[in-house]
C-alpha cells in the first residue's frame, strides 16, 4: 500500500494554527466589512475556485542543458496521480489534473480513469504532443507536424490528435489542447502563409473529430523551439484560426508564451470580448518561456489578468468559461511544494480581484480620475487575502499551511523509499 498523508495529521497541524488563523480572519472580516464587503461571500467564491495541475509538472523539470532529478521522482502516470492527489488533499484548490499524451499513455486507459477516481481527481484538457518523435514513429516531426510540407506527416499528426481525443473521452476530459512547435529558423525556410493554411487544413480535421460537448484549445507561443517564425506565434494567429475552425475552437493563453512586457491582460480582455478565451497555462517568467512558479516573479501581472477575468464573470460575458491550468517546470524545488504554492498564488490573484470595488472603479474611469482608478484597482492587490484562502482550504478539509504539513509528513522521504531512483539523468524539460 503506497503512503498517503493521513487527514489526521492535517487536522492536528490545523489545530495548532487555528487561534492565530481565527484572529487574522476576524481582523480581515472587520476590514472588509468597513468597505461593505462580506468575507463569507469571498470564502464561498474561493472555495469554488480550481486550477488543474499538469501531470508533467510533478516530476523534476529541466532545460536543454540538464535535468537534475530529485529523490522519490514519480516513475509514471500512476505515481504522478498520487502526487497530484496530495497537492489537492492539502490545498483543496486543484481537483483536476491535465494529462499529456503520450507521456501519460498506458495500455488500459480505464485503469487510469479508475486510479484517478479512487484518488478523488478528475481530468481537465488533454494535451497532444507532435513536438517530439516517439520510438518507432514512422515519420519525424523535425520539420513540423500539422503544418508540415509533407501531407503524410500532417496526417500522422492529425491521427495522433484524434487518438488523444479518444483517450481523453475515456478519462472524462472535455477539451483537447494543441500546441505545435512548427516554425522555421531561417527567413525563406517556409512560406509564412502556406504553413498557416496547412495548419488550418489539418486542425479542421481534428475539429471534425471533436465529440459534441468538447472544445479545442489552440495554444500560441512566440518562439522556441523555432527561432525565426512560429506558425501560431501570437493571439492574433490563434484567434484567426479559432474563428476559421468553428465556435468550439478557443485560444489558450500560456503566460510565458509572449515577448517580455507584452500586456497579457489586454490580450485576455480581447479574447473574452471575442468569446474565444479557452483558458490558461499559468506560470511566471522574466525573460522567455521560463515556466517558473506562478506569482513568483510578477504577482501584479497575475492579479491584472484575474482583474479581467473577474470583470468578465461579474458582467456575465457571453461564452466565458475559461479552463484554469498550471504549466510549469520545477528544476530546483520539490515539484509538489512548487505546485501547491503556485495553485495558492493563482487563487490569491482571484481573491484579490474579487475585492476590487468595480462600481467605484467604473465611476473613476468615467471621470478620467487616473490615479483614483488605479488606487481602487491596486487596493485589491494590496489586501492580504491569506486568511480567506486558508479558511477556504480549512473548510474543505485542507491544511491551513499546506507546505508545513507536507514537510511534516515526510511524504517525499516516504516516496523515495517506495520509488527506486530512475537511473541516469538526461537533459530536457521532463
Ligand atoms: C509549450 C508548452 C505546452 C506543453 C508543453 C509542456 O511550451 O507550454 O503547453 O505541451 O509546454
Ligand atoms: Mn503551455
Amino acid at each position: 500500500m503506497s503512503y498517503r498523508i493521513a487527514d489526521a495529521l492535517i487536522a492536528e497541524e490545523n489545530a495548532k494554527k487555528l487561534s492565530a488563523h481565527e484572529d487574522e480572519y476576524a481582523a480581515l472580516q472587520r476590514k472588509l466589512a468597513r468597505s461593505g464587503l462580506d468575507i463569507e461571500r469571498m470564502v464561498g467564491k474561493v472555495a469554488g475556485f480550481g486550477v488543474a495541475t499538469p501531470t508533467w509538472g510533478v516530476g523534476t523539470g529541466g532545460t536543454r542543458f540538464a535535468r537534475f532529478p530529485g529523490p522519490g521522482e514519480p516513475r509514471g502516470i500512476f505515481d504522478k496521480l498520487e502526487d497530484c492527489a496530495t497537492i489537492q488533499q492539502l490545498t483543496r484548490v486543484t481537483p483536476a489534473c491535465s494529462p499529456h499524451v503520450p507521456w501519460d499513455k498506458v495500455a488500459d486507459i480505464s485503469e487510469l480513469a479508475e486510479a484517478a477516481r479512487a484518488l478523488g481527481l478528475s481530468f481537465d484538457a488533454v494535451n497532444s504532443n507532435t513536438f517530439q518523435d516517439q520510438p518507432g514513429q514512422p515519420l519525424s516531426y523535425k520539420f513540423g507536424s500539422l503544418a508540415h510540407s509533407d501531407r503524410s506527416v500532417r496526417q500522422q499528426a492529425v491521427a495522433h490528435n484524434l487518438e488523444c481525443i479518444e483517450i481523453g473521452r475515456k478519462l472524462g476530459s472535455k477539451a483537447l489542447t494543441v500546441w505545435i512547435a512548427d516554425g522555421s529558423n531561417f527567413p525563406g525556410q517556409s512560406n509564412l502563409n502556406r504553413v498557416f493554411d496547412l495548419y488550418l487544413e489539418s486542425t479542421a480535421e481534428i475539429y471534425r473529430g471533436l465529440p459534441d460537448d468538447w472544445r479545442l484549445f489552440l495554444e500560441h507561443k512566440l518562439y522556441e523551439p523555432a527561432f525565426y517564425s512560429t506558425v501560431i506565434a501570437d493571439w492574433g494567429s490563434s484567434l484567426m484560426a479559432a474563428q476559421a475552425l468553428g465556435p468550439r475552437a478557443h485560444c489558450l493563453v500560456d503566460l510565458g508564451h509572449h515577448a517580455p512586457n507584452v500586456n497579457i491582460e489586454q490580450i485576455v480582455a480581447r479574447l473574452i470580448r471575442a468569446g474565444r478565451l479557452a483558458g490558461f497555462h499559468f506560470n511566471d517568467s522574466k525573460y522567455g518561456d521560463d515556466d517558473l512558479d506562478s506569482g513568483a516573479i510578477d504577482p501584479f501581472r497575475l492579479f491584472l489578468v484575474f482583474n479581467e477575468l473577474v470583470d468578465a464573470e461579474a458582467r456575465k460575458a457571453p461564452g466565458f468559461a475559461p479552463a484554469y491550468m498550471l504549466d510549469q517546470s520545477h528544476n530546483v524545488t520539490d515539484p509538489i511544494e512548487s505546485l501547491m504554492q503556485s495553485a495558492i498564488e493563482v487563487a490569491r490573484a482571484y481573491a484579490q480581484a474579487l475585492l476590487v470595488d468595480r462600481a467605484a472603479l467604473e465611476a473613476a474611469q468615467a471621470d478620467n480620475d487616473a490615479l483614483g482608478a488605479h488606487r481602487l484597482l491596486k487596493a485589491g492587490f494590496l489586501t492580504d487575502v491569506a486568511p480567506i484562502l486558508a479558511e477556504a482550504r480549512r473548510r474543505r478539509g485542507g491544511a491551513l499551511d499546506p507546505i508545513a504539513v507536507y514537510r511534516k509528513s515526510n511524504y517525499r522521504l516516504r516516496k523515495t523509499e517506495e520509488r527506486p531512483a530512475v537511473a541516469g539523468s538526461r537533459s530536457g524539460i521532463v
